[in-house]
């Protein structure tokens, strides 16, 4: 077997990430390391530049309160993500959030990102929330500031975080690999943040041949938060509120901007608009079919109410939208400029976050101002920053959080020392890219504070580790050994490879816990079978085999959305209701209850190798 260097580092606190709650965190934690002396670390397994899913860039800021301009209350923010999730949300979160993430977005313009402005020098806004950016770079602007506060010699770009390290109940570090080079790295902390994003493709995509692969959210995001939060024993809340948003069909571009801005309607082949012609089921899920904006769970039910009786295509009536809006200008010369100007933002918007969008656009020969487009309902996600909630269970800020809700570091999971932000933590919904930022600030003030008075550092046991290293290159061991068992490598009785076991994974995902192909339905019987496969998937796990560093990436990637998967069949097996029928169906129990108002959250015990699931009151702040 090829050689691997042991590389290892000591610092204070380690920063697992490179995206928005990870540099958020990286300038926060400079700050307060400075002032106390202390080391930060980051790890990103790609290049902070263009990783995570702000990558490709953004259109938009989705969350700014506007709270100095007195637009918006927090309380107003409160509840519109309460409303939007059904009920089940942690206020304290949510609010501790909204209070500050003004102060990051005006950071984003100070570091040169570039708001839309009106003629009076004020914010252009997409809906009451969101901002209007030129953010085809903003990810770079955002890693430039972080990489500028932590300095290059203390962030390691490529290198892969698998497990964490444990010292009894409380973290201490984390291990993983460089994609690049035969290194295994040994990070040894005193608290470790976790902000490695949401999970992709744990269900089979709607994408299939030359598009495989393409999905909404980043393919790179892989469940590694979820899986690293999981093995060091911490609770975590809402795994079964994945997110399912409306896109765009088979290039994922986005809807926010046509619905808001361009306050455009959406409708079924016949032209009927499903938000009024369906207007009565929403009384069924009342109170929240009866809030405002409809939470986006039910904006996708009558979407997929109308595709089960066979009147799709839906469709996004971009034409109808442009020519509302050009209307409005009386004068003729200045309606063309209108429409130029309308037109050149329909395709920004896509150019700034989707581009496959604006190239489907262009080689299906649609031209937005003269013909519709499709839109659909994507696969499940795992992203507990958007309109989803999945993520690890933390501790809320002293002077919001219910005694219950509180536990001495706010954003600690339930795990010593190991804090969440972003999509990695839970219960939070519409933070969005802005948001988690916020966040990871938060968290970072809060995991030096815990640096600072839990100053010893943790016992690393070397046995544990070496048990790891052998643990985690084993997929590179096990080709090499096998290689020649078969002519194809991708086929051998030995072994299975990571592409495969993602297949089997997902075709489990997609037909038993409701996937695109079973119209995101389930029941009880449907997920106690999904489950007892993924129990053989599980064993077939030890088994992964990889040809290069490459794929033993694309091996722990696989293994992470396996855990997620099972999180989330077993927290919709404990949750005997409907509460969000837009994002998953139970069949068995197609109802909304009272007393399932309430946060699902499980833990699983790496000692025992035992899952519990746990109900938590929701206690309201405001
Ligand atoms: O409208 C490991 N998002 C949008 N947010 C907005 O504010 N405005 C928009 O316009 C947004 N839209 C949008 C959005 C996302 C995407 C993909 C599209 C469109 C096409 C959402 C935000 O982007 C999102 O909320 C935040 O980015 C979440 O931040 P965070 O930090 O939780 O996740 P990340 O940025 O993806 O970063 C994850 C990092 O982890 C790294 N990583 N590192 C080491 N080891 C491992 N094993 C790792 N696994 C992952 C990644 O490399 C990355 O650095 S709209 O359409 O919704
Ligand atoms: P999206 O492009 O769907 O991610 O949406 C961007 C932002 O607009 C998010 O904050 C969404 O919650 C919000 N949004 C999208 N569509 C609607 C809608 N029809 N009504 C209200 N809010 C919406």
């Amino acid at each position: 077997m090829a050689q691997f260097e042991t590389v290892e580092v000591t610092t204070d606190l380690l920063i697992c990430g490179g995206g928005m709650a990870a540099c958020g965190a990286a300038v926060e934690a400079a700050y307060w390391a400075k002032k106390n002396g202390l080391k930060v670390t980051l790890v990103d397994k790609a290049a902070m530049d263009r990783s995570g899913a702000v990558a490709m860039g953004l259109s938009a800021i989705n969350q700014y309160v506007g709270l100095k301009d007195g637009d918006n209350t927090v309380k107003d923010y409160v509840d519109y993500v309460r409303n939007d999730l059904m009920g089940v949300t942690r206020e304290d979160l949510v609010a501790s959030i909204a209070r500050h993430v003004d102060g990051t977005v005006h950071l984003f313009e100070k570091w040169g990102l570039p708001i839309w402005k009106d003629e009076n020098g004020a914010y252009v806004h997409e809906g009451r929330w969101q901002l209007m950016i030129n953010g085809e770079s903003y990810k770079i602007i955002v890693a430039e500031a972080a990489k500028n506060a932590l300095g290059m010699d203390n962030i390691y770009e490529r290198v892969f975080i698998t497990h964490p390290l444990m010292d009894g109940d409380r973290v201490a570090g984390a291990v993983g690999f460089s994609v690049r080079e035969n290194k295994f790295y040994v990070f040894k902390a005193k608290a470790v943040l976790t902000a490695m994003g949401g999970a992709v493709h744990v269900f089979k995509p709607r994408s299939v041949g030359e598009g495989l692969g393409r999905s909404w959210y980043p393919p790179f995001n892989s469940g590694a938060s979820t899986y690293f939060t999981l093995q060091a024993g911490a609770e975590m809340t809402c795994q079964e509120v994945r997110f399912i948003p409306v896109r765009f069909k088979d290039a994922y571009g986005p809807v926010g901007a046509w619905f808001l801005l361009f306050k455009s309607r959406a409708t079924n082949a016949l032209g009927e608009a499903y938000m009024q012609t369906r207007r009565d089921e929403l009384e069924k899920w009342v109170p929240y079919g009866k809030v405002k904006p409809v939470p986006a769970n039910l904006r996708n039910w009558l979407m997929m109410l109308d595709v089960m009786e066979g009147k799709g295509p839906i469709y996004m009536r971009t034409e109808e939208a442009i020519e509302n809006l050009s209307k409005e200008v009386p004068d003729e010369k200045a309606r063309k400029k209108k429409l130029k100007e309308l037109e050149s933002e329909a395709w920004e918007d896509f150019l700034d976050m989707t581009i496959s969008q604006a190239i489907l656009w262009a080689g299906s020969n649609i031209a937005p101002e003269e013909k519709p487009s499709e839109i659909a309902a994507c696969e499940p996600y795992f992203i507990g920053s958007h309109s989803g909630a999945s993520g690890a269970w933390v501790s809320g800020p002293e002077d919001l959080a219910p005694p219950e809700y509180f536990w001495g570091y706010e954003n600690m999971t339930t795990c010593k020392g190991l804090f969440a932000a972003g999509d990695a933590s839970g219960a939070s919904s519409h933070k969005f890219s802005s948001g988690s930022h916020a966040e990871g600030r938060i968290a970072a003030k809060a995991a030096i504070r815990f640096c600072v008075e839990n100053a010893d550092q943790p016992n690393v046991d070397n046995a544990n580790v070496e048990e790891l290293r052998n643990k985690i290159l084993k997929p590179i061991e096990l080709f090499e050994q096998h290689k020649a068992g078969s002519s194809d490598p991708d086929i051998n009785p030995n072994y299975i490879k990571p592409k495969m076991f993602m297949f089997r994974l997902q075709k489990i995902m997609d037909e038993y816990a409701g996937g695109v192909s079973v119209n995101f339905t389930t029941s009880k019987p449907q997920l106690e079978k999904g489950l007892e496969l993924l129990n053989f998937l599980r064993e077939d796990s030890e088994n992964l085999a990889a040809e290069d560093l490459h794929e033993l990436m694309r091996c722990w990637e696989n293994v992470h959305r396996m855990w997620q998967a099972e999180a989330h069949i077993r927290t919709i097996m404990f949750r005997e209701e409907t509460r969000w029928p837009g994002y998953y169906y139970r069949a068995d129990y197609p109802e909304m209850k009272e007393d399932w108002e309430v946060f699902a959250n499980c833990k699983y015990d790496p000692n025992s190798g035992q899952w519990e699931m746990i109900k938590r009151e929701i206690k309201h702040i405001m």
